[in-house]
């Protein structure tokens, strides 16, 4: 089974889309390896999304990210980076694919409802970012 790192974000969460959200994941194969409600401080969103500082909406993303409460899932499945991307759609809701997360819950590129890791080693960074080891369920 490999891992990813799931937010379910601030718009998301504020227009109580969470049990929703969650519910996808669940149905979709996902299993919940760790799961938390956080709220970002400005810093702690920056530090996340560093490898994005460069970007012209970095400034916007952390401000977005540390607006109001997020919840962050570490899951787990066979092929889970690919799988939750595939479900979750593109970053763009625009561009989303009909029955995607995004599709469905998302408002903008900035407002996008979810995160999701892009590969098994980001996955591992990011769920270490957020996760100590004796908050994850052990799976083998
Ligand atoms: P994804 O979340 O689909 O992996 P990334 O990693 O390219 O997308 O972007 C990280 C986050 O930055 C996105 N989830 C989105 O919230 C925000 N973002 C990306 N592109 C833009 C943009 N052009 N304008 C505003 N926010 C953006």
């Amino acid at each position: 089974m490999s891992q990813t790192l799931a937010i379910i974000k601030p718009d998301a969460v504020g227009a109580n889309h969470t049990g929703k959200i969650i519910d996808r994941f669940l149905q979709a194969g996902f299993r919940i390896l760790g799961m938390k409600m956080v709220r970002l401080t400005k810093e702690t969103a920056g530090a996340f999304y560093e490898v994005h500082k460069e970007r012209p909406f970095y400034g916007e993303l952390v401000e977005f990210m540390s607006s109001d409460r997020c919840v962050v899932l570490a899951l787990g499945k066979e092929n889970a980076v690919a799988d939750y991307r595939q479900l979750i759609g593109a970053t763009n809701p625009a561009e989303a694919e009909d029955g995607t997360v995004r599709k469905q819950f998302a408002t903008s590129i900035g407002n996008n409802a979810v995160h999701g890791s892009d590969s098994d080693e980001n996955a591992a960074i990011e769920i270490g970012f957020f996760f100590s080891r004796s908050e994850l369920v052990q799976t083998s």
